[in-house]
């Protein structure tokens, strides 16, 4: 038989690896989101990606770097299904072959998650079988190569069809049935894409969200006027929900709905809990204004946000199962596998600030920020201590267990460092001179912010003029009046806390505790 043509094997790969990826994720939206074999392959990239990658991925893409993953292993599948329909032209085995070899990557990656069962390679088997069969069938339907043979020889071929005449007539039609057939399976590819993320309980969790409306309003005391510097240039006090940053390692945000959800408390206690979200609900609600970082935050870097998070205090509940003697740590894992270590000692005692959070900034969780329950703990950066989508908390030892991120390197105890930030003057920003206001932030949660001083140009370190103090677990804004020449200048920053320790000059990374070192801003001043 003649080769297929080049355009038609190319095509005969990528949508059939299209229609793999669709059927697989349509199918996991059905049954177990987390079985989807794009997002599963996904997962296991972020999982094994050395952490040196990763940071580098967070610096480079910012919030972007899941889409930044995503379009990436789309890029290398797109590429897979090229070669395996080029390498097809002259019969379906070797595409079969990449097909069903592409098919098993996805059923592993599925089986790896920590959270799979066997029925989860359900979605992955749907994919695979649904590859390989389109791959087969239209690659029977698509057209032969008749790049101008001889016409002797063309002539030859077709009187086992029908005459030349006739004989191109039908490899129009058969052009036809092949677009034609190839365009609906990438319909259909789509439609189901399309499917697989409504179906996949998010609006149906959105629905959820909308009917708690606002969660139940605790009165917490309102935020002093003067607690930031906004008009000078510092974020605002309250960060809004939909620009607090965002951190975690899941491609596909969790689904959880209200009436699914339970934690389990368990491990070294005197008597096991399970909590459902009505159980919550029934105990005393508290709000608090806490500002939560990131430990990959750079000097300088944006992964700090401020919100009133409203839920039950961690103690309560942690008191009623009651702790045994000896358990230091409490692990806790989210409902994606993701898990986390927390020092007993930080959430033990009852005004420790350390909440079971379902609502934030007057609304229930936004589905990005762990709905329907995380975990906030005042004074420890979010990788030790701030599950999103929360299910599970077992009391053990840091001896029997290492979390997520402890696996790959990073600290056991994770107390957030006093740090400041400069927000005006952007770097290299050209600001007239004269008078100018410089403005930032500096945080040191638990311990309050004592202090912030500024210096131009390796001058002498001045104050800067602090916010009103809203609490010792947030952030403070800072400003200060700079006499600028015409020119060139570096501005430093530094603060102190209330234990009178401040700031060191030295750099250093994020990696494993957190960065140190003085925010440093070159900009110009313009005549
Ligand atoms: N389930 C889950 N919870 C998680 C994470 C995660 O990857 N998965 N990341 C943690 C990290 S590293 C941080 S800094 C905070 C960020 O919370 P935010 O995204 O609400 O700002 O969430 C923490 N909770
Ligand atoms: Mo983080």
């Amino acid at each position: 038989m003649a080769p297929l043509s080049r355009w038609s094997a190319t095509a005969v790969g990528l949508v059939s690896v299209a229609a793999a990826l669709a059927a697989g994720h349509l199918v996991a939206a059905l049954t177990d989101p987390f079985a989807s074999p794009f997002l599963a392959v996904g997962d296991t990239a972020v999982d094994l990606t050395p952490h040196a990658v990763k940071d580098f991925a967070i610096r480079a893409f910012g919030e972007h770097d899941k889409a930044a993953l995503l379009a990436g292993m789309a890029a290398v599948v797109a590429g897979a299904a090229v070669v395996a329909g080029l390498l097809s032209r002259r019969g379906p085995l070797p595409g079969t072959l990449v097909a069903v070899a592409l098919g098993l990557v996805g059923v592993a990656a599925v089986l790896a998650r920590p959270t799979s069962d066997a029925f989860a390679a359900l979605a992955p088997s749907a994919g695979l079988v649904v590859g390989v069969a389109v791959f087969r069938w239209l690659h029977r339907l698509a057209p032969r190569h008749r790049n101008g043979p001889p016409a002797g020889k063309a002539a030859h071929e077709q009187t086992t069809v029908d005459g030349p005449a006739t004989g191109r007539a039908v490899a129009g039609a058969d052009r036809r049935r092949f677009l034609v057939a190839s365009g609906a399976v990438a319909l259909g590819a789509g439609a189901a894409a399309v499917g697989g993320r409504l179906g996949g309980g998010r609006a149906d969790v959105e629905a959820t969200r909308r009917s708690l409306r606002a969660v139940p309003d605790v009165g917490a005391p309102p935020i002093p006027p003067g607690a930031d510097f906004a008009a000078d240039g510092t974020p605002a006090f309250i960060t809004p929900n939909a620009d607090f940053y965002r951190v975690d390692t899941a491609l596909s945000v969790p689904v959880v709905r209200v009436r699914d959800w339970r934690l389990r408390v368990h491990g070294m206690v005197d008597r096991e809990l399970v909590l459902t979200y009505d159980d919550l609900l029934d105990r005393e609600l508290v709000e608090r204004t806490i500002s939560l970082c990131c430990v990959s935050n750079e000097v300088g870097g944006p992964y700090i946000s401020t919100a009133d998070f409203i839920g039950v205090r961690l103690h309560d509940v942690l008191a009623d199962a009651g702790i045994r003697p000896g358990a230091d740590q409490l692990a806790t894992r989210s409902v994606d596998g993701w898990t986390c270590g927390t020092p007993v000692e930080a959430v033990l005692r009852p005004d420790s600030g350390a909440l079971l959070a379902i609502g934030m900034n007057g609304e229930p969780l936004p589905v990005e920020h762990g709905f329907p329950v995380r975990m906030v703990v005042p004074g420890l950066y979010g990788f030790a201590s701030a599950t999103k989508w929360l299910v599970d908390a077992e009391l053990t030892t840091f001896a029997a267990f290492d979390a997520y991120w402890v696996q790959r390197g990073w600290a056991r105890h994770a107390p957030v460092k006093t740090m400041s930030r400069v927000d005006r003057p952007r770097a290299f920003q050209q600001v007239p001179a004269g008078r100018f206001v410089a403005a930032g932030v500096a945080w040191a949660q638990r311990r309050g912010v004592d202090r912030v001083e500024v210096r131009l140009d390796g001058g002498p370190w001045r104050a800067a003029t602090l916010s009103r103090e809203v609490g010792v677990d947030t952030w403070r804004m800072w400003r200060a009046e700079l006499d600028l020449p015409a020119g060139s200048h570096t501005l430093e920053v530094r603060a102190t806390d209330r234990t009178g320790h401040t700031q060191t000059a030295d750099r250093a990374e994020p990696v494993p505790d957190g960065a140190t070192g003085w925010h440093t801003i070159v900009f110009t001043a313009r005549p």
